[in-house]
């Protein structure tokens, strides 16, 4: 369909910390550039984001720090809003939801839904903490496992054994606010019915969107499909986030994945009087940008609102990053392992564009991706300063040398092969660009624009006019040689300006300054153009685009990550985590447990579990199958060939009706994560661990 107006939101950012180099990378900053493209284009555009101040987490956090939730999200709106303007972010408008607006929005919506009859209304018994009067989320209520006893487990799962629990459950629950015992509690809530949902969206993904959506993003919603879904609450006992519109509803909130996504409306409605337009007009293309822990929310959940309240656009696609990682290291905010931008601006000022550049050359766009300094370092000084810097650099000196200062005519009768590459390969160029932007991949849209730069340092070092001067008193033609080099270096440049400009602004800018052009050039239709920059006119003199990045500079930094990492400064909340350690045991005890490494063959998601996972193993001597809590954690798809370590000689133990022999060892990683104990080279399946 030929569309009128696009509409582009990136994921609201929890205002419950700064936003590191990751978020970027992830979501921001491949959205501003596919809107900066399509700005140039002159397309009815716009850029809806803002920060998401509800949910649990901002609770604890404003309980830890002994303030208000209000406090919390002011202070981190404002950091995070400000990062954004450093980076040069160009949001249309970067809205809340914790103000009176979004409140209003999320409230219609959810009445509307109400009034149509599509929530199921529940009354459960959960628990509730008196002493902090709250009813507690499963993350909240630690107790005994019942299966293996351990004194740490959670509402949900057991992170010990695995096991998926539900809180009733758990032995001697307790709190993990006030660590009082909680009571159990009747409460209402309202439940999506998004298993009503599963023909529309099948039909919508399934059958449409699988050859447009990226791999990732569709896999991952197939497999959700795949499983069957369930009705899902849309409320919470709370007293922070939107009040839930009915008169029974005391203590009663949305939930946040339910606001927040509206969020996106209220923001446009904040922008535009013409909201409705981008919303509910068949014409618009409605794109979000998010990272791949969204996915499910974007896809399935939110359009299956959308679809309830009937009028609105769905989106045509939903572009999801996979992580980036920092120096080998998954980010953790926790331990402070990141690479935060507030931090950044500070310490490289004025050099916004670089850090744009290595994020998006190395932006994880297929799989997860890994920043060190060493490779920033290294792409600023061999791509942005040598190739592409160097290259606008050498046609400003040499113009102003050679051909005193003004942009030299183009004489055909001596054009030769060389220089109709060139003109072919901006022309080039254009195309390639603007198709990997229309197709969501930045990376390779960027490539083409170095290596763009990357033919002109090669033109120009293979016409030498610094050479060809020296023969101009015997050969006073070969002027016309020199001529048609700047003249075609300089039309590259303006070129090259038009080019960048999506991904590096402040670098387009610089270069407008120096070719004493105006701010349209940069509009789309004219890349691929020849005549940009008139004949005869004159130009400045060059600015440095871009600096060398020096050793100590990268050193400071890796160090700084290094110091600032919270290794062994343990925080309460993870003490709690760990467990004490049992009992003492006799090497008796110890050699009756059979542990034997094993290769995972198959594995599928228990339908209508959202943790169990059922895993075939290859134990060398048999096969047998496992059921696992780990779904949450792992798609069946990347644990397949994975080798693990398994209790062989466990009792067998009936899991929703599969029989699980044995149980396969997990450890835990700072987020909380399970992950394989597994044996750190290839191991005979079967083999005794001992
Ligand atoms: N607040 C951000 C996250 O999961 C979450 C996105 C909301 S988008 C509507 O990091
Ligand atoms: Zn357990």
């Amino acid at each position: 369909m030929d569309h009128k107006r696009i509409l582009v939101t990136a994921a609201l950012p929890y205002a419950n910390g700064p936003i590191h180099i990751g978020h970027l990378a992830g979501c921001f900053l491949p959205a501003d550039i596919y809107v900066r493209y399509q700005r140039a284009q002159k397309k009815d555009i716009k850029f809806v984001c803002g920060s998401d101040e509800h949910g649990v987490p901002i609770t604890i956090r404003a309980r830890k720090e002994g303030t208000t939730p209000q406090a919390v999200v002011d202070k981190f709106h404002n950091m995070i809003k400000e990062s954004f303007k450093d980076m040069n972010i160009s949001f249309d408008i970067y809205s809340r939801t914790s103000n009176a607006n979004h409140h209003k929005t999320a409230q219609d919506f959810f009445t509307k839904l109400y009034n149509d009859g599509v929530f199921e209304e529940k009354e459960t018994e959960q628990y509730y903490d008196e002493e902090a009067k709250a009813f507690l989320a499963d993350r909240y209520i630690v107790g005994t496992c019942p299966v293996c006893g351990n004194e740490n487990a959670y509402g949900d799962q057991c992170e010990k054994c695995g096991s998926s629990l539900s809180p009733e459950q758990l032995k001697n629950p307790r709190s993990a606010l006030s660590n009082a015992t909680p009571v159990k509690k009747k409460t209402k809530h309202w439940y999506f019915p998004l298993n009503k949902y599963e023909d529309f969206l099948n039909k919508w993904i399934v059958d449409g969107k699988k050859d447009e959506w990226k791999p990732n993003v569709y896999g991952q919603c197939k497999s959700w499909l795949d499983n069957g879904l369930q009705p899902r609450a849309m409320t919470r006992d709370s007293d922070w986030g939107v009040p839930v519109p009915l008169t029974d509803a005391e203590g009663k909130v949305l939930y946040v994945w339910f606001d927040a996504p509206i969020g996106y409306i209220s923001a446009t409605k904040e922008l535009t009087p013409n909201w409705a337009d981008y919303w509910q007009q068949e014409d618009t293309k409605l794109v979000h940008f998010i990272g791949k822990d969204n996915i499910v929310f974007h896809c399935i959940i939110f359009p299956s609102m959308l679809k309830a309240h009937g009028g609105y656009v769905l989106p045509d696609n939903v572009p999801a990053n996979e992580f980036l990682n920092i120096e080998g290291d998954k980010v953790s905010t926790s331990r402070n392992w990141a690479v935060w931008v507030h931090e950044y601006t500070q310490d490289f000022p004025d050099q916004q564009d670089v850090l744009r550049y290595v994020l998006c050359a190395n932006a994880p766009e297929t799989k997860d991706n890994d920043f060190t300094w060493k490779d920033f370092q290294d792409r600023n000084n061999s791509e942005l300063v040598a190739i592409f810097g160097n290259f606008v650099n050498r046609a400003f000196v040499l113009m102003h040398k050679l051909c005193g200062g003004k942009v030299p005519p183009l004489h055909e009768d001596v054009l030769d092969d060389a220089d109709k590459d060139l003109i072919e390969a901006i022309k080039a160029a254009k195309v390639s660009v603007e198709h990997n932007i229309e197709h969501y991949k930045f990376r390779d849209a960027l490539f083409e624009v170095i290596d763009l730069a990357r033919k002109g340092n090669k033109y120009m070092q293979d016409k030498e006019p610094w050479k060809v001067v020296k023969t101009l008193e015997e050969q006073p033609e070969n002027q016309k040689l020199i001529d048609n080099c700047l003249h075609l270096c300089l039309q590259l440049c303006a070129n090259l300006s038009i080019l960048v400009n999506p991904f590096l602004p402040d670098t387009a800018q610089k270069m407008l300054h120096m070719m004493k052009v105006v701010e349209r050039m940069l509009d789309w239709e004219n890349a691929g153009k020849l005549d940009l920059l008139k004949v005869g006119y004159p130009l400045r003199a060059p600015e440095l685009l871009f600096k060398k990045i020096e050793d100590e500079q990268v050193a400071a930094q890796v160090e700084k990550l290094h110091a600032n990492l919270k290794e062994n400064t343990i925080s309460k909340e993870e003490t709690t985590n760990i467990a004490p350690v049992k009992d003492e045991i006799s090497f008796d005890d110890f050699v009756k447990m059979d542990l034997r490494a094993a290769t995972i063959i198959h594995a599928e998601r228990v339908p209508k579990t959202d943790k169990l996972m059922k895993i075939d193993l290859d134990m060398g001597f048999e096969k047998r199958t496992v059921v696992s809590g780990i779904a949450e954690h792992y798609n069946a798809e990347e644990i397949i060939g994975k080798q693990v370590t398994v209790v062989a000689n466990l009792a067998p133990r009936k899991m929703r009706g599969i029989e699980s022999k044995g149980m396969i060892l997990m450890a835990q990683d700072d987020n909380g994560k399970l992950i394989f104990v597994s044996p750190a080279d290839k191991a005979t399946a079967g083999s005794e661990v001992k």
